[in-house]
């Protein structure tokens, strides 16, 4: 993954000094592109531990449509928990009570999270994070447009209109109330020599935290996409538009880059296991995935 480690040392040398929304502050490039040839291995980082788990979960869940995340709860998937407990607390006005990353507020996310894995009700109340991607993916004003996209592939492999898109401007309120505007903003199809490449427009993109699991993601989708169209796999071409290093994962990004990269894991998908929209974890194996460990970082909220 020498392509990833490239970005990181770009932005350390070229990245604008920015501040952000988090109010962390960040360094940042505007416009860059890697491409990862699928056939080389499946681009999961191997100079720290991605959680791979978490990876095939919420794709899944993109995949099926599903934006509340209970899904996620009962499989041990946490990143997005956050947005619709801080949601729970404004909406129920305790932010004087819970202030934000205070011990109390770790202590009652607990107890909201365990409620929304038993209490169906609950989380159908407080564990719906809006029109996010899976809604978009799959009804966007009504347009399913994973399956069309899909159809299309397989009907018009040529096409240049194999798009889909997650930023719908007139939902994008919604969105931001209980989770993030979409950071993979549209996602192209291309088919050549039998092999189906996939390229992301990534607007925003957190390039130590973020990217690593948006690499993994993209490239899954690839592979199931492919699969669902009896083609081969081809490039994943990551495109990024603000493209920034918190300034407090700046250290983390330097101990990285120390490190050398290892052989990539392969992935493969069981012959019987169903079509995309019914496929399971189970369906997932991954071969050969020898990181080194995990390098910690705050998350900028
Ligand atoms: N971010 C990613 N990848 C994701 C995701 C979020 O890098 O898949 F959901 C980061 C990008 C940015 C922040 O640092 O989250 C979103 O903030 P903003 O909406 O202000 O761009």
């Amino acid at each position: 993954m020498k392509t990833y480690h490239q970005l990181l040392q770009h932005i350390l040398e070229n990245g604008n000094i920015k501040k952000d929304r988090t109010g962390t502050g960040t360094r940042s490039v505007f416009g860059y592109q890697m491409r990862f040839d699928l056939n080389d291995g499946f681009p999961l980082l191997t100079t720290k531990k991605v959680h791979w788990k978490s990876v095939v979960h919420e794709l899944l869940w993109f995949v099926r449509g599903d934006t509340n995340i209970r899904y996620l709860v009962q499989n041990g998937v946490r990143i997005w928990n956050e947005w619709p407990y801080q949601h729970y607390i404004e909406a129920n006005s305790l932010q004087e009570k819970l202030p934000k990353h205070s011990k109390e507020w770790k202590e009652a996310m607990k107890k909201f999270v365990a409620k929304i894995k038993e209490d169906e009700d609950f989380a159908a109340r407080w564990g719906n994070l809006g029109p996010v991607y899976g809604k978009q993916w799959r009804d966007f004003n009504g347009v399913d447009q994973l399956a069309e996209v899909i159809e299309a592939i397989k009907t018009n492999p040529d096409s240049r209109r194999h798009i889909v898109t997650a930023w719908n401007p007139g939902d994008i309120p919604e969105m931001a109330k209980a989770g993030l505007p979409p950071c993979h903003t549209m996602f192209q199809f291309y088919v050549a020599d039998g092999k189906l490449s996939c390229q992301l427009y990534q607007r925003s993109a957190d390039t130590f935290l973020g990217v690593p699991f948006n690499i993994a993601s993209y490239a899954l989708l690839t592979h199931l996409v492919a699969r669902e169209c009896k083609l081969e796999v081809g490039d994943f071409v990551h495109t990024f538009g603000d493209v920034h290093l918190y300034s407090n994962h700046i250290e983390q990004a330097k101990e990285q880059l120390a490190r050398k990269p290892g052989k990539l894991p392969t992935i493969r998908i069981a012959d019987d296991a169903p079509g995309i929209f019914e496929i399971g974890f189970d369906d997932i194996e991954l071969i050969g995935y020898k990181p080194q460990p995990a390098i910690k970082a705050p998350i900028a909220v």
